[in-house]
């Protein structure tokens, strides 16, 4: 629990400053120390997962903890859904008699994505909406006459509801009481704690300068006491180190039972510590209301102030302070690998964290308000941060949506009003992307019209709400659909989600899209309010295209991206998508159930692209070994340099020049292009010492690795590079990477005397797709290997390996790619939204022979080639007379097929 006593440290070169001091000093001494008390609740809670609370009774609860959600293993399983539905949580807590006076609040940070709560039996609330705080006055609920015997019981529902936003979107619902819950206890004359779960205090900077800045500090004071109360209410003012700045108190008289609203300004403080993203200089608001009477402090609030001025501008983007700022970060979702939403604090600033060391210095937190620790690690670490609602996707027609919407704004703004770090309020995203009634242009008209009508409530609350904030919609890339709704007029920014290079062909499309929104919609500022490509962190290819899913081609995706971004002044910013890779049920691809798009992974280990945006964000010399985390690789000798392997690595670097050596020997010095120097790396059969460096005004920079290499020798018979073991992924441009086993899958080739490959087949391509260069992006069941099941080798004859003799073990990998069954396109299918067309299965059977023996006979659809689904085998082989391993594919009907080969020498 925060400790809300603070102790005000004397500046002593200010002489009115230790007058406060001392009087501050002497208002604390005499108090009782009444001030409100703050405690969470999350720990002895129990769980049931049932629709009706009748189920539970006399049924086995279980014990849990909070944060908790209760999706954590069913949207990352292979079983379509996820429960959605109703749970319930109770738990006893104890009210000690001293409370009795007191008004006792139950706050949930929040819980999605309805909750209604009851306390011993009664109702005390019910809250719609999964991101925003909540809290109710439970005082006349608790049983004073038994402090043991106080039980809280809250029903939670994530079901799909029609009414409430978020009603689709790339990204889990999950469901519980996700985050920290604890109870207020506040003495009866306070500030106002019935105002959407805020801190009840709103605190503006009107004027600030280099010079000096003013403060406007509002609230309501509340007397629930059957008395009539004369109090101080003070403010103070503290840097950061605890000295006073200013301080001030206004007398007032508070009616029995009543409410009365307050105002202080502060005008003239002089020669503010600007807050900004370099220094995120924070003082702190301590409110107080003293009872005027006893002196006692009945009430205290503390709020984070930050002096900053800003501004959009639609031809040269952002301004903080006065001075030119180009806005770039990423975009972060909620969510945790094995953890669901329900994350402990830690992980929110650890991100932020992240995004900080990255160079960034902006975050949208998107899509939809995250734990209050997320903004708090932005005002503190210099993060400057866009919020907003959830309504994603689509709307619904009525006036309970409406009104959750607009209740959803209300709450975000009020309890986030306090920090400095937040410039935009923002709502809805891609809200025209799933149009209902696509196929009634009368009833399309009037949606769209609707959805204009609601943006425009939004917004107005907004700017009614808070008019030192900007409003922004973020779009998806089709300017036609929002230009001609009216839905790009609305916002003060215009946001647009830019996927040229993912989700449809043509990077350079990003760069013309930018264009025609300066020429369409000149007086709007801009931000890049999404950009990123799927890569998995285990796949790699020297020859990245779109949607291989390697981590190769989201480093060039965002090179372009970024430099586009840096050039044009008119772009306010930019937000990767995203920080790092999320769970979203629904998905298929390389990585099930799992969003890719992370610079990080779903466990936030950086990805290559992540290191790529730190050399061309920070400003000290900076240099990396882009692929330091591939630190497992395979590859064939040199044709000239026997037992090496050469491949190329990337350095990243902010220089213009690098080094780079390689096992002490150096490979010389290379130009850096867009900041990415790529030199030829002979590796050895063993491990590798990377070292690159470069020197800047005499200091010397640098970064190292070791990479382990398996070189696979040319000719397998070699006896001075013993063949050992080899891992094939047919169909495939790319190397699989299993840390966990320490296996480096191959991409295929063809077979060539003394070596191994292929003879035979074509490249397996789905037919219905424009994006995948090869492959499949469905989900194979049973096997977390997708990607290497994905490719494959249609009509292959025979694969030939020219191995010395000796006991072998071959692995197939089958799955069959091919099916009948027709599915909708991803939501996020940005190029095409209508139903795939099924591939049709053509049914196949083949034999599989080993060396003239038949080791698989009819493999077919009808046994073991279930379609999407990994079949593996393996077979142990004696290899003599020097005859190596031929397998071949003999086909009974249609065409053989092959996914992944993995042979290994047992002696
Ligand atoms: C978008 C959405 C975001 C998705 C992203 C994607 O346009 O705004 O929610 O996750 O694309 O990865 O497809
Ligand atoms: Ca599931």
């Amino acid at each position: 629990m925060e400790n809300r006593k603070r102790r005000y440290r004397i500046n002593s070169n200010a002489c009115y400053k230790i007058y406060f001091t001392l009087f501050a000093l002497f208002i604390y001494s005499c108090s009782n120390a009444q001030e409100r008390i703050q405690e969470s609740i999350n720990s002895n809670w129990q769980f049931f997962k049932s629709e009706k609370l009748a189920d539970t009774v006399g049924a086995h609860w279980e014990n849990i903890s909070l944060p908790h959600t209760y999706n954590i293993q069913d949207v990352i399983d292979d079983e379509p859904g996820y429960y959605r539905g109703v749970t319930w949580y109770r738990k006893k807590i104890y009210v000690p008699l001293s409370w009795k006076d007191k008004e006792v609040y139950l706050c949930f940070k929040g819980a999605s994505q309805v909750a209604t709560v009851y306390v011993n039996g009664k109702l005390a609330g019910k809250h719609i909406g999964s991101y925003t705080a909540f809290s109710f006055n439970v005082k006349n609920l608790l049983n004073w006459n038994d402090p043991f015997s106080n039980e809280i019981l809250v029903q939670i529902d994530n079901s799909h509801d029609e009414n409430i936003p978020p009603l689709s979107a790339d990204f889990n619902f999950y469901g519980g009481l996700y985050r920290d819950a604890y109870l207020q206890v506040i003495n009866p004359v306070h500030f106002d704690a019935d105002n959407h779960a805020s801190k009840g205090i709103f605190i503006t900077t009107p004027d600030v300068s280099n010079t000096k800045a003013s403060i406007n500090i509002k609230g309501v004071i509340c007397n629930s006491s059957s008395v009539i109360k004369t109090v101080l209410i003070q403010h103070t003012i503290t840097d950061k180190n605890g000295n006073i700045v200013a301080q001030k108190q206004t007398p007032l008289q508070i009616n029995a039972n009543n409410n009365q609203i307050f105002e202080t300004v502060f005008t003239n403080i002089k020669q503010p510590h600007l807050w900004s993203p370099e220094t995120p200089y924070l003082y702190r608001v301590s409110s107080v209301i003293i009872d005027s009477a006893t002196k006692n402090v009945l009430d205290e609030i503390l709020n984070p102030l930050g002096f900053r001025w800003f501004k959009f501008t639609a031809d040269k983007g952002f301004f903080l302070n006065g001075k030119h700022v180009k806005l770039i970060g990423a975009s972060r979702h909620q969510d945790y690998m094995n953890m669901g939403n329900a994350l402990p604090d830690a992980l929110h600033e650890k991100d932020v964290r992240l995004l900080k060391d990255m160079g960034a210095n902006f975050l949208r937190v998107a899509h939809y308000p995250q734990d209050p620790a997320v903004l708090e690690a932005c005002d503190k670490l210099g993060i400057i941060a866009s919020v907003e609602t959830p309504v994603v996707n689509a709307i619904t027609e009525n006036d309970i949506f409406r009104n959750n919407c607009l209740n959803m704004q209300t709450e975000m703004i009020r309890q986030n009003y306090n920090h400095p770090s937040v410039v935009i309020w923002a709502y809805m995203n891609e809200v025209l992307l799933r149009m209902r009634y696509s196929d009634d242009k009368i009833k399309l008209k009037q949606y769209i019209t609707n959805i204009a009508k609601l943006a425009f409530a939004i917004d107005s609350v907004s700017r009614r709400e808070d008019a030192s904030r900007y409003t922004m919609l973020p779009f998806h890339g089709d300017f036609d659909l929002y230009i001609n709704s009216g839905l790009a007029r609305i916002p003060q920014i215009v946001g647009w989600n830019q996927y040229a290079g993912w989700y449809s062909k043509g990077i350079n499309k990003f760069e013309e899209d930018m264009e025609k929104h300066r020429l369409l919609l000149p007086d709007k500022p801009v931000i890049v309010t999404e950009f990123g490509a799927d890569a998995d962190s285990r796949v790699h290819c020297f020859e990245p295209e779109r949607f291989d899913k390697s981590l190769e081609y989201e480093t060039y995706f965002h090179s372009v991206y970024l430099k586009t971004i840096k050039e044009k002044p008119f772009i306010s910013g930019a937000a990767m998508w995203n920080l790092a890779d999320f769970g979203v049920e629904n998905r298929a691809e390389s990585m099930p159930h799992i969003n890719n798009k992370g610079l990080l992974t779903y466990d936030r280990n950086p990805k290559e692209a992540y290191y790529y945006y730190q050399s061309q964000l920070l400003q000290n010399p900076y240099i990396k070994i882009g692929s330091k985390n591939w630190i497992l690789r395979s590859g064939i000798e040199d044709t000239a340099n026997k037992k090496l392997c050469t491949q190329p690595v990337h350095i990243f670097s902010n220089q213009k020049k690098v080094t780079l050596s390689v096992n002490g020997i150096s490979l010389g010095t290379k130009n850096t292009e867009m900041g990415i120097a790529t030199f030829n790396v002979p590796f050895s059969n063993r491990i590798n010492r990377l070292e690159t460096f470069v020197t800047v005004n005499g200091k010397k920079y640098k970064d190292e690795t070791e990479i382990k290499f398996l070189v696979q020798a040319s000719s397998l018979k070699d006896t001075t590079l013993p063949f050992k073991e080899i891992n094939i992924s047919l169909g495939d441009k790319r190397f699989f990477i299993d840390d966990k086993l320490e296996q480096v899958w191959l991409p295929e080739k063809a077979y060539t005397a003394g070596s191994w490959g292929y003879v035979g087949g074509r490249v397996f391509k789905m037919n219905n797709t424009n994006r995948l260069p090869y492959g499949s992006d469905r989900n194979i069941l049973q096997t977390d290997y997708d990607p290497i099941y994905e490719t494959q080798r249609v009509g292959i004859e025979q694969f030939k390996l020219d191995v010395p003799d000796g006991k072998y073990e071959v692995t197939f990998l089958f799955a069959e790619l091919l099916s009948n069954a027709i599915r909708d396109a991803s939501i996020y299918n940005l190029d095409n939204g209508k139903s795939v067309e099924a591939e049709k299965l053509e049914e196949r059977t083949f034999n599989v022979l080993i060396n003239g023996q038949k080791v698989i006979e009819n493999l077919s659809n009808k046994n073991y080639l279930i379609p999407e689904t990994a079949y593996s085998t393996k077979v142990e082989v004696n290899v003599t007379n020097g005859k190596g391993i031929v397998i071949d594919f003999k086909s009974i009907k249609g065409e053989p097929i092959l996914n992944g080969l993995q042979v290994k020498k047992i002696f």
